[in-house]
């Protein structure tokens, strides 16, 4: 590389790409695909705020053979001329932290959360990034090797490999394998964000083509309809009870958009986004939101004679039974708290939302008398079903009081430090025996769990708290529950670090996994968020040699490698459950952490999760084996 590529200002620089490759985790989240993914997302948003700027309506995002990532919009190219670094624009974007492409302060900045951290972070983790911009009539060239530029500049330009009468950016990357565990874009995840995005963009078209397979597999994202498609889109498999509907309201410079349905179901799905970033933790947009729609509602229920003078108002879960949300708001200086800082905090968004949703339901409901009938019957119902709760709640709060560790068929541990304790909730009496007798007592609690447990999406509230198995694990894990992000689960009080499933390997145990997911997403989101939850990986074979040591194989693929590494005869022997393992097999295999395969559950957000409840919940049975063996497949090892 040419020394001239370097000047004084650009060697700080690098020290800060340094860091970035030292650390991925604490730029991008995560090293796992759910990292990965983000990469692109990154570069993606770039384009999207270009969009929103007023200059772009097309991206196209490509997977390539070579397992690179090409975006290319058709905005008006990022700045190529000198900037005061004394660097062409572009590379003081590529190579600063933090500097991403936000040039033009009128737009709006996606940045928040683990987002926007800038194109920097994605060229430092990548192999090779390669840059074209098209403006001025001429195609513009870069190029940087693990975030170090690889072209050297005449008079700090750029050099020019073409002509163009088009403006635009085009960006292709491949993600560093020293950096990441798996360097392969899961196309589902990816597509499902593009299509999020594409709905909060109704103007904007996104074209995504994976070329990866034999066959190219190209899908075009564009959603006039923007969040009442996003919502229909939600709701596809559910009963709805009336039209989606949209309002919209700028106040106190917030732009606030809203469309919601209620379908024929117990439980309310909400989500929030701010700049067009998903905010899995909700947040003052949200509580906004939530404030007014109760307000207005109990308001036209004793205007209407349907609440009379001596009843309680309704609650806001009531009047929020059955309900699907998304609402997106514009911020020009959005702040975000939280676990994960996906939890948007700016108080005048609270104001802003509330203002808006006050004034335009009260317009919508006026006009449309009929909706709110039926949006006031689900409140009723919702209303009638919370009292006969609110005796079952009772009835958990009591028996909570009992004893820890006589809580149902929980064999606890001894170690009350949660930050080294794991619980394991094993599928079947059999391999619960042979787990509680293969320990480590001091830190692992055994709850074995009989066959399939309740399906949350499909019961009431009532009957998912009466349920044994349900309310087991709610007490021993110690935090309580909510639905969604509410204030009755407290996840400092988790006296588990680890919450490890424990079923077969086969479709009924994918099944109960499944059912433990839908419970966990449902009830206690964050211990999903969080990372607390994890799945056991038990071995498929036992590969014992004629001469040599035996060695337990996790899949089929190990099963292949094993095959061509090991030259001679042995015998396999193939479990089918884990209730064929003796204790202290089950010990080797699947519950000594030094040796047994976790998978930690990770959720892609935003569009993601609610495909995911959709896919755990829906009543199409293929979906979710999709899910876990997906998850199965790419998620973490933690060995
Ligand atoms: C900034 O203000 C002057 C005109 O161009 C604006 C700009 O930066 N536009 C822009 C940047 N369009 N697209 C990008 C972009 C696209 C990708 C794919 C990646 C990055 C880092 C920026």
């Amino acid at each position: 590389m040419a020394k001239e590529t370097y000047n004084e200002s650009s060697i700080k620089v690098l020290e800060g790409l340094e860091a970035v490759r030292m650390r991925p985790g604490m730029y991008i989240g995560s090293t796992s695909t759910k990292g990965l993914n983000h990469l692109i997302y990154e570069i993606v948003d770039n384009s999207v705020d270009e969009h929103l700027a007023g200059y772009c309506d097309e991206i196209k995002v490509t997977l390539n053979k070579d397992g690179s990532a090409t975006v290319e919009d058709n905005g008006r190219g990022i700045p190529v001329g000198m900037h005061a670094k004394g660097m062409s624009a572009e590379r003081v974007v590529f190579t600063t932290l933090h500097a991403g492409g936000k040039f033009d302060n009128a737009s709006y900045k996606t940045s928040g959360g683990l987002h926007g951290v800038g194109s920097s972070v994605v060229n430092a983790l990548s192999t090779w990034l390669d840059v074209e911009v098209s403006r001025d009539g001429n195609i513009y060239h870069d190029r940087y090797e693990q975030g170090k530029p690889v072209i050297e500049l005449e008079k700090g330009l750029l050099p020019i490999i073409g002509k163009s009468k088009k403006t635009g950016t085009k960006i292709s990357f491949v993600p560093d394998p020293e950096i990441f565990e798996h360097t392969r874009f899961k196309e589902d995840d990816i597509k499902s964000r593009l299509h999020e995005t594409a709905y909060l963009n109704p103007e904007l078209k996104i074209i995504y083509t994976d070329l990866r397979g034999d066959e190219p597999d190209t899908e075009t994202f564009h959603e006039p309809d923007g969040l009442v498609g996003f919502v229909n889109d939600i709701d596809k498999t559910s009963e709805k009870l009336h039209d989606t509907v949209y309002f919209s309201g700028i106040s106190d410079d917030i732009k606030v958009e809203v469309a919601f349905q209620f379908c024929n179901e117990f439980h309310e799905n909400i989500l929030g986004f701010c700049n067009n970033i998903y905010n899995a933790e909700g947040g003052t947009h949200i509580t906004g939101f939530k404030t007014a729609f109760t307000q207005v509602m109990n308001s036209y229920a004793r205007e209407l004679g349907i609440l009379k003078d001596k009843d309680q108002n309704f609650t806001g879960a009531d009047v929020r039974n059955g309900m699907t949300a998304v609402i997106s708001i514009k911020h020009r200086d959005p702040r975000f708290e939280g676990q994960t800082k996906t939890k948007l905090d700016n108080q005048d968004a609270a104001k802003a939302v509330n203002k808006v949703t006050t004034d335009e339901i009260q317009l919508y409901f006026d006009r449309n008398i009929d909706t709110l009938k039926t949006v006031l019957s689900c409140a009723e119902k919702a209303a009638k079903i919370r009292k006969s709760e609110e005796k079952a709640k009772t009835n958990l709060l009591t028996k909570q009081k009992f004893s820890f560790d006589s809580n149902g068929k929980l064999a606890n541990c001894e170690s009350r430090d949660p930050s080294k304790c794991e619980i394991f909730i094993v599928e079947g009496d059999s391999a619960g025996g042979s787990a509680k007798t293969a320990r480590n007592r001091m830190y692992q609690a055994i709850l074995p769990i009989r066959g399939k447990i309740l399906n949350v999406e499909k019961a009431s509230m009532d009957k998912i708290l009466q349920n044994l198995e349900i309310k087991t694990m709610i007490n021993s894990f110690g935090c309580g529950f909510s639905e969604g992000y509410g204030n009755d689960f407290d996840i400092t009080k988790l006296r588990y670090d680890k919450i490890i499933i424990m079923a077969d390997a086969d479709v009924d145990g994918a099944h109960i996994s499944t059912l433990l997911l839908t419970l966990f997403y449902r009830f206690m989101p964050e211990l999903i968020y969080e990372g607390h939850v994890y799945i056991a990986m038990p071995p498929l074979y036992k590969a014992m040699p004629k001469n040599g040591k035996e060695e337990y194989l996790y899949d089929d693929e190990a099963l292949e490698k094993y095959r061509k590494r090991h030259k001679g005869p042995f015998t396999l022997q193939r479990y089918k459950g884990l209730g064929e393992m003796d204790p202290e097999q089950l010990w080797e295999t699947t519950l000594d952490p030094e040796r047994r395969k976790l998978k930690q559950v990770e959720i892609e957000d935003g569009r993601m999760a609610s495909d995911v409840t959709e896919m755990l919940m829906g009543n199409d049975v293929p979906p979710r084996k999709q899910f876990i063996y997906d998850n199965a497949r790419t998620a973490e090892l933690d060995v």
